[in-house]
């Protein structure tokens, strides 16, 4: 079992990040990619017979055929929201929105040991909520992507921003840990993260508004904001994690390789605070002082998102992050 080390420990605490490899076993990444296999062969038809597609691609491993249909789709989402661990953060929310809520993302990732350890040397406590703000990222080579969704940053690189800024701003205090899971070795020539070294000390840097329809959350800090002399990059091995303060300014570089870059970001915070999306939902994770409140069960986990999902189609109201708005003539937005 997993356990920081104090030297890892003070350097997180010191720097703002911490990367930490083996941390996923290779069983965990080969449960994972079977459900995502399986959600390609499972949508593939689909979309062929919607007329979406030319061909199901059927006969190519699950990367390669990844990027072929994201290419061919006019609308990306029309795969992507079937793969990512989130909803969309839409008040117009669709009555058959979807996400991978499936029981290897559950039983591999959120509730591994090895994370939850993790999440709880570097929160300090043992009591640890899932945060609902997490997303999957699969990246196809950029010479593979449609310019149309090449700003998208679920699957193309992701600007400068802090997770802190992401959340809405009714979120008061909140002690938030972002763990970042490689799903396939990430470095510099295929996109792996960056960010600046010490960030977090400081308090919440300026953001500009981002535009993109599908995700209200796509915010960015100007570049000219950025110490350009203490950029890190994140590299990282298949399995391994980059673990984020909140207030660690962090992006993405363009995945200049010929094959997918592939993570998960999830976020865990103490227990009881909020979550700066309370409208999704997250789940007790691991609890010291209430061990019954615990979420073990994938398929409840999954169906508390398809309630949330009819909660807000029925007109449950959705709280959007819109405290960068007023920036969105600010000089260096443009
Ligand atoms: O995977 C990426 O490119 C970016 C992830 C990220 O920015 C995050 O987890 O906050």
């Amino acid at each position: 079992m997993l356990k920081l080390t104090p030297q890892q420990i003070e350097h997180f605490n010191e720097k703002g990040y911490l990367i930490v490899e083996h941390v996923l076993s290779e069983l965990d990444i080969q449960a994972i990619r079977d459900e995502y296999s399986a959600i390609i062969d499972r949508e593939a038809p689909r979309l062929l017979d919607e007329g979406q597609l030319s061909q199901t691609y059927a006969h190519l491993p699950f990367e390669d055929r990844y990027t072929k249909i994201l290419y061919e789709l006019e609308d990306m989402y029309a795969l992507y929201q079937h793969l990512d661990i989130s909803l969309p953060l839409l008040q117009d929310m669709p009555e058959d929105a979807s996400l991978n809520a499936g029981p290897a993302v559950f039983n591999h990732v959120l509730t591994h040991p090895n994370i939850l350890n993790i999440a709880e040397a570097l929160l300090n406590t043992s009591e640890l909520f899932s945060n609902p703000v997490q997303h999957t990222r699969i990246k196809p080579p950029k010479a593979a992507l449609p310019t149309t969704i090449a700003i998208d940053s679920n699957v193309a690189k992701t600007g400068w921003h802090q997770d802190e800024a992401v959340l809405t701003d009714d979120v008061g205090e909140i002690d938030m840990l972002t763990v970042w899971v490689a799903m396939t070795d990430a470095n510099r020539n295929n996109g792996c993260m960056m960010c600046v070294e010490g960030s977090h000390r400081k308090e919440v840097t300026m953001h500009c508004p981002g535009n993109h329809e599908q995700s209200s959350a796509e915010i960015f800090i100007p570049e000219d904001l950025i110490d350009q002399d203490k950029i890190v990059d994140l590299e990282v091995g298949k399995g391994g994690v980059v673990l984020l303060h909140q207030r660690t300014e962090h992006g993405s570089y363009d995945n200049n390789s010929d094959k997918i870059r592939w993570s998960f970001d999830l976020r865990f915070n103490k227990i009881g605070q909020h979550t700066g999306r309370e409208v999704f939902p997250g789940f007790v994770a691991r609890s010291q002082q209430n061990p019954e409140l615990v979420q073990t069960d994938a398929e409840a986990w999954a169906q508390e998102w398809f309630d949330t999902r009819d909660r807000i189609v029925a007109g449950e109201h959705v709280l959007f992050n819109e405290r960068w708005l007023p920036y969105s003539r600010h000089q260096l937005c443009a």
